[in-house]
C-alpha cells in the first residue's frame, strides 16, 4: 500500500491529486520551482521540497531533482499529473528502479503509445479501425507517394514523435508532397530527436471524441464513457463535455468496445485515454492513446460518479479493480470550461500578474479546480490555466445553464482571463445545437468574439 507520494506537478492538477491522497490516509510531498514558493499546492502538502529555477527543465523536468525530493522524504510513489514528465517514459523506469511506485502505466508502455506509428501498428494488428494510410512509418518521399496515391488525397503526415498536433502536415495533392515530408520530418527531428513520419487519410473537420479508460494488474479494463473535446483553438482544448452531444447509443457503444479492445490489446495499467477522431458520417477512427490522466478528466467523474485519480492511487498499489462494466452507472450531463490568463481579443496573448480579487463560483452542479487565492502571483513561465469550471446538471440544457450562472459569479481581477470569451462561445447557436467540430473556434472567431450573452443565443 503506498503511504507517501510525491507529487511531481503545480498548479490545479497538483492540488486535485493532493486532495485525493488525503482523503485516503495517504501523506503527500509537493515539490515547487523558485517561482512556485507561495504556490496553493506547496500549502496544502505536508512536506514541500524546492525543486530547482523556475525554467520546467531546471525543476518540474529535473528527473534528478525529483527522484533526490522522493528520496529525501521517503516517498514511496509519484504522481506525475499531466503534461512535464507525465509521459516520460525514462522518468517512470528510474522511478520504479528507485524503488519508488510511478503512478502511471510501465515504461515499456508510454513508450510503445508515443511512438504514434507503432501505437497505430499495434491497434491495426488488434482489429481497432484506424484511419485509412500507412501500416507503420514511412521511410523516404517515395514511399509517401506511393502511399498517398494508394489512400487518395488529402492526406496528413504525421511524426511519429509528435502527438497533440505538433509535426503535422495536410498534403491537398502530390505537388506538395515532397516538400511537406521533409519539413516535417526536419521539425521532427529538431523538435522530438525522431523525425520519423507516418501517413493518414485526412479527415476534414472531424469531432474529437476520447474514451476514458482503467487497467489493472489483472488485466480488467473497462471505460468510462466518452468526453467530446471538438471546441478547441489551436490544439488547445477550450470547453469539454461528457456525454457528447453528438454520439448515438449505438455508435457510443460501438466506440467503448473498440476502446477497451485498444487498452486490452495492449495489456494497459492504471488510467489512460484512447483519442478518436469521428468523421460527419459517424465513422469513427483511433488516432492516439495518451498514458495519463488528463485535464478533464473531472467531467467523467462528475457523470459516473468515480474518483479517477483514487482509482489511479488504487491500481498503483496493486488493488484490483472494483469496478465493473456493469457496476458503472451513467448519469447526467457534465461541462468544462477552461479558464485562461490570456487576452482573447489580442490573439488570446496569455498574461501574468497578481490576482488582486478573486470570488469563485458555487450552489448545486458547480465545482472547480483551481490553484488561485487571492493575491496569490500568477507566474509568467508556466501554462496559462487558472482554473477549470465544471458544471453538472440532469441534461445538457441544465448543465448550459449551471455553467452560465457559474461563470457569471466568477470574479479574477488583477489578469487578462478567457471568462467572457467562454460565456460567449457557450451562447453561440452552435454550442447550443452541439453542432461543431474542431475547426468551429478558428473558423468562427470573429463571430464568437461578437457574440452577445443570453441575448442571441437562439
Ligand atoms: C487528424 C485529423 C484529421 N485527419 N488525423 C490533431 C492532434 C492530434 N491528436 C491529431 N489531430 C488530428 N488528426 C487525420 N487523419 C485532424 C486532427 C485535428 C484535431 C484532432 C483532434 C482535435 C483537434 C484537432 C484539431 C485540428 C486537427
Amino acid at each position: 500500500m503506498i503511504q507517501k507520494v510525491l507529487i511531481a506537478n503545480r498548479g490545479e492538477i497538483a492540488v486535485r491529486i493532493i486532495r485525493a491522497c488525503q482523503e485516503m490516509g495517504i501523506a503527500t510531498v509537493a515539490v515547487y520551482s523558485t517561482a512556485d514558493q507561495e504556490a496553493l499546492h506547496v500549502k496544502l502538502a505536508d512536506e514541500a521540497v524546492c525543486i530547482g529555477s523556475p525554467l520546467s527543465k531546471d525543476s518540474y523536468l529535473h528527473i534528478e531533482n525529483i527522484i533526490s525530493a522522493a528520496v529525501l522524504t521517503g516517498a514511496d510513489a509519484i504522481h506525475p499529473g499531466f503534461g512535464f514528465l507525465s509521459e516520460n517514459a525514462k522518468f517512470s523506469e528510474i522511478c520504479n528502479q528507485c524503488d519508488i511506485k510511478f503512478i502511471g502505466p510501465t515504461a515499456d508502455m508510454i513508450r510503445a503509445m508515443g511512438d504514434k506509428a507503432k501505437a497505430r501498428e499495434m491497434m491495426i494488428k488488434a482489429n481497432v479501425p484506424v484511419v485509412p494510410g500507412s501500416e507503420g512509418k514511412i521511410e523516404d518521399v517515395k514511399e509517401a507517394k506511393l502511399t498517398a496515391c494508394q489512400i487518395g488525397y488529402p492526406v496528413m503526415l504525421k511524426a511519429s514523435a509528435g502527438g497533440g498536433g505538433r509535426g503535422m502536415r495536410i498534403v491537398w495533392e502530390e505537388s506538395e508532397l515532397e516538400k511537406a515530408f521533409l519539413s516535417a520530418s526536419s521539425e521532427a527531428k529538431s523538435a522530438f530527436g525522431d523525425g520519423s513520419m507516418y501517413m493518414e487519410k485526412y479527415v476534414q473537420n472531424p469531432r474529437h471524441i476520447e474514451f476514458q479508460i482503467l487497467g489493472d494488474a489483472f488485466g480488467n479494463v473497462i471505460h468510462l464513457g466518452e468526453r467530446d473535446c471538438s471546441l478547441q483553438r489551436r490544439h488547445q482544448k477550450v470547453i469539454e463535455e461528457a456525454p457528447s452531444p453528438f454520439i448515438t447509443e449505438d455508435l457510443r457503444k460501438r466506440m467503448g468496445e473498440a476502446a477497451i479492445k485498444a487498452a486490452k490489446a495492449v495489456d494497459y495499467e492504471n488510467a489512460g485515454t484512447i483519442e478518436f477522431i469521428v468523421d460527419k458520417d459517424g465513422n469513427f477512427y483511433f488516432i492516439e492513446m495518451n498514458t495519463r490522466i488528463q485535464v478533464e478528466h473531472p467531467i467523467t467523474e462528475m457523470i459516473t460518479g468515480v474518483d479517477l485519480i483514487k482509482e489511479q492511487l488504487k491500481i498503483a498499489s496493486g488493488k484490483k479493480l472494483s469496478l465493473t462494466k456493469e457496476s458503472i452507472k451513467f448519469n447526467g450531463h457534465a461541462i468544462e470550461c477552461r479558464i485562461n490568463a490570456e487576452n482573447p481579443h489580442k490573439n488570446f496573448r496569455p498574461c501574468a500578474g497578481t490576482v488582486t480579487k478573486l470570488h469563485l463560483p458555487g450552489g448545486r452542479g458547480v465545482r472547480i479546480e483551481t490553484g488561485l487565492y487571492q493575491g496569490y502571483k500568477v507566474p509568467p513561465t508556466y501554462d496559462s490555466m487558472l482554473a477549470k469550471v465544471i458544471a453538472y446538471g440532469d441534461t445538457r440544457e441544465e448543465a448550459i445553464s449551471i455553467m452560465e450562472r457559474a461563470l457569471g459569479e466568477l470574479v479574477i481581477e488583477g489578469l487578462d482571463t478567457n471568462i467572457y470569451f467562454q460565456y460567449q462561445l457557450l451562447n453561440t447557436k452552435a454550442f447550443r445545437e452541439g453542432n461543431f467540430d474542431t475547426s468551429y473556434i478558428e473558423r468562427n472567431l470573429d463571430a464568437i468574439l461578437e457574440q452577445g450573452v443570453g441575448i442571441d443565443a437562439e
